[in-house]
C-alpha cells in the first residue's frame, strides 16, 4: 500500500463510527462471496479446429476490437481469415443455464487461470472479499506485473466480454494529443462514425433516466457534480437500452439489472460477438479457433510467416502445438498481448527486423478508482444498473474524466463510486527477461500519484462542498485510492514508431499491429471506440495497398 493513499485518520479522516455509518449494511455484501463452484470435469469443446501444417492467407492473433474489425473488413474484401484466440468461445451455458457468471458470485468461469478471485474492489469495511475458485480458462485475466495489475478480457470478443460498454468518442480538441500522426478530419468525418455504427453505440433515454431506480446512483452523482460546478455528461454505451428498460419493467431476464458486468453479460450488452464478429462470421470467410494461443511468429522459408500455436485445455495446459504458415499476420492480442509477443520475438531473434520502439510508450490511460461515503439522506440505490451511463468532465481544468460507476451489490451502500481516466504522463516499457523467459513491465505503483492528484481536483471539491468523505474500505484497510490497477492498457507498439502510420510493423513486410498497442498510453476517455475507429482507418488503407 502506498503511504500517499492512506487518509490520515485525524483531520478530515474517518472515525470508526462514521466509517461504519458510511458503509451502511455493506457487511451483507461480504456474504456474497460464497463457496467455489466446481469447474466442469470435461474440457469444453472448441468451436473450430485448426490443422497443423495449414497455410492461410491471413492469420489474426486475438478476437478483440482490432482483430474483429480486421477480420470483418478483410473478409468483405474477399480474403479468407483465420482468427486465433487464447480464451474460450463463450457460447455454451454452464450448469446454471447461463453462459456467464454474475459479478456478485464469481465461480470457475470468472478468472483466467487463478485459484482465487482478484476483484478490483477487494474489500468491504476493510474485510477482504476474494474467494477461492477452481482454476479454469475463465473470462477475466487479472495479469500482475511488478507495479500494476492489468485487467483484460479472455475469449472470443476480447475485452468486449467483460467491459462496461462505455463507448466514448474523445473530444476533438483532445485528439491531437492522443494520436498525433493521424488526420483528425478523417477520423471524425469517417472512422469514428463508422466505428460507432459498427459497435451499435447509443445513449440512455434521458427521460427514462430521470425516473429509473437503477440510475439513482448516477442522478446523485450528477447533483453533487453540479453543486461543485463540474460538467456532467451522458456517456453512450453499447448496451441495448430498450432491453434495459424491459429489464426494469420485469418483462425479460435481467442482465445489467442483475449486476452482470465483470464476468460477462448474459443478455443486453452488444459485445463483439453480437456486432463485428457476427458480421465477420456471416461472410463465411472467417474461422475462429478458441483456446489457441500464439507463441511465435517468424519468417517462413518460402515467404510469409511460420506461426506456432499452443492448443489449450481448460486447465490452461498445452495439449498440442500447431505450426501454421500465414502470408500475412495481424497482431491484435491487445496492448499487453501484442507487446509481450513482439518484445519476446525481437529479443529471441525470431523477428530481428523489429525496431527499438517495440515495447515502449505503454500507459494505463491514467486509471484510478475511488469511492465516497454519502450522507444517509443521499442513498445511491440498492438496485444499480451495472452499465454506467454518465461521467464528470474535468479534463481541461484538472486532467480527469470520471465515470460515475455502479456498485451493484444489491444492497444500499450510500456510496458513490468512480473510475477516473486522467492525463497521467507516466509511461512504462516492456522488456524481455532472459532469465525467466517472461516479458516484464517497468511500471511503478508510485507513478499513479499524478492520476490521484488529478482525480482529487474533482472529489476533494465535491467532498468539501457536500461535507462528505472518501470511502477507505474498498481497496484495503484505510486505503482511499484504487491505484494498483488498470482496465485500459494502451501502447507498446505505437503507431508511426514501431509501425508505419497505418500499423505495418517496421522491419518485416506483411506483419501488422491493429489493436490498443498502437495508441501511446492515453485516449482521454474510455478507449475502445478509438481502438475500433483506428482499426477501421488502418485496415481500409492496408486492404487498398497491400492486398
Ligand atoms: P482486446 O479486446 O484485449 O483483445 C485481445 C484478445 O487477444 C483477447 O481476447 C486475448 O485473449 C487475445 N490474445 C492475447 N494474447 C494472445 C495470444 N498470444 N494468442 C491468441 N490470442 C491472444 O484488445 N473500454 C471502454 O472503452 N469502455 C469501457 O466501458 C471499458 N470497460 C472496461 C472494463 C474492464 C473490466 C476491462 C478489463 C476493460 C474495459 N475497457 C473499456 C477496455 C477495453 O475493453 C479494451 O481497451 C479493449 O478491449 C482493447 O481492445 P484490443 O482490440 O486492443
Amino acid at each position: 500500500m502506498s503511504e500517499t493513499t492512506v487518509q490520515d485518520k485525524g483531520s478530515g479522516g474517518v472515525s470508526r463510527r462514521r466509517f461504519i455509518t458510511g458503509t451502511g449494511s455493506i457487511l451483507g455484501a461480504v456474504a456474497l462471496a460464497g463457496h467455489a463452484t466446481a469447474a466442469p470435469r470435461t474440457a469444453v469443446p472448441t468451436a473450430a479446429s485448426l490443422d497443423s501444417g495449414a497455410h492461410v492467407p491471413v492469420l489474426v492473433i486475438g478476437t478483440g476490437y482490432g482483430g474483429s474489425v480486421a477480420a470483418l473488413r478483410l473478409a468483405e474484401a474477399g480474403v479468407d481469415v483465420q482468427m486465433v484466440e487464447m480464451g474460450m468461445a463463450w457460447d455454451t451455458p454452464g450448469s446454471d443455464g447461463k453462459i456467464f457468471a454474475n459479478t456478485t458470485s464469481p465461480d470457475y468461469r470468472s478468472y483466467w487461470l487463478r485459484t482465487r478471485t482478484k476483484q478490483p474492489i477487494s474489500n468491504f469495511l476493510g474485510f477482504p472479499i476474494d474467494k477461492d475458485v477452481p482454476r479454469y480458462t475463465g473470462i477475466l485475466d487479472a495479469e500482475q506485473f511488478s507495479g500494476i495489475l492489468v485487467y483484460q478480457g479472455r475469449g472470443v470478443g476480447g475485452g468486449s466480454l467483460v467491459n462496461g460498454g462505455m463507448a466514448v468518442t474523445p473530444k476533438r480538441e483532445n485528439f491531437g494529443a492522443i494520436l498525433p500522426s493521424v488526420n483528425a478530419d478523417e477520423m471524425y468525418g469517417t472512422y469514428y462514425p463508422r466505428a460507432n455504427a459498427g459497435l451499435g453505440v447509443a445513449t440512455v433515454d434521458p427521460t427514462w433516466f430521470e425516473t429509473a431506480d437503477c440510475y439513482q446512483y448516477a442522478r446523485v452523482g450528477r447533483k453533487q457534480a453540479g453543486r461543485s460546478g463540474f460538467p456532467f455528461v451522458f456517456v453512450p454505451d453499447v448496451y441495448d437500452w430498450n432491453y434495459m428498460e424491459q429489464e426494469a419493467a420485469g418483462t425479460v431476464p435481467k442482465s445489467a439489472l442483475a449486476g452482470e458486468i465483470l464476468y460477462g453479460n448474459n443478455y443486453g450488452k452488444k459485445s463483439l460477438q453480437k456486432t463485428y464478429l457476427a458480421r465477420a462470421k456471416a461472410t463465411g470467410r472467417v474461422t475462429i479457433s478458441p483456446l489457441h494461443k500464439v507463441t511465435s511468429v517468424s519468417p517462413a522459408t518460402g515467404g510469409g510467416y511460420t506461426v506456432l500455436i499452443d492448443q489449450l485445455n481448460t486447465n490452461g495446459d498445452a495439449t498440442a502445438t500447431k505450426t501454421v504458415t500465414a502470408d500475412k499476420v495481424f497482431f491484435a492480442a491487445g496492448s499487453v498481448g501484442t507487446s509481450k509477443l513482439l518484445v519476446k520475438l525481437k529479443a529471441t531473434g525470431a523477428l530481428p527486423g523489429l525496431n527499438g520502439e517495440v515495447g515502449k510508450s505503454w500507459g494505463d490511460n491514467g486509471n484510478v478508482m475511488c469511492g465516497r461515503a454519502n450522507h444517509l439522506w443521499d442513498p445511491t440505490g440498492a438496485l444499480q444498473s451495472s452499465i454506467p451511463c454518465s461521467g464528470i468532465d474535468n479534463w481541461a481544468a484538472g486532467g480527469a474524466f470520471s465515470e460515475i460507476a455502479p456498485l451493484p451489490t444489491g444492497i444500499e451502500t450510500y456510496a458513490s463510486f468512480y473510475l477516473s481516466i486522467t492525463k497521467n504522463p507516466n509511461r512504462a516499457q516492456f522488456s524481455f527477461n532472459s532469465s525467466t523467459g517472461a516479458v516484464d513491465l517497468d511500471w511503478q505503483t508510485a507513478w499513479k500519484q499524478p492520476a490521484i492528484d488529478m482525480a482529487k481536483t474533482i472529489f476533494d471539491k465535491i467532498n468539501a462542498k457536500e461535507g462528505t468523505i472518501y470511502r477507505t474500505d474498498l481497496f484495503g484497510t484505510y486505503k482511499i485510492w484504487g491505484d494498483h490497477l488498470t482496465y485500459h492498457p494502451l501502447g507498446g507498439a505505437v503507431l508511426n514508431k514501431a509501425t508505419d502510420n497505418y500499423g505495418r510493423l517496421q522491419g518485416h513486410l506483411g506483419l501488422y499491429v491493429i489493436d490498443g498497442s498502437l495508441i501511446p498510453g492515453n485516449t482521454s476517455v474510455n478507449p475502445f471506440v478509438t481502438i475500433t475507429a483506428l482499426a477501421e482507418r488502418n485496415i481500409e488503407a492496408i486492404i487498398a495497398a497491400d492486398l
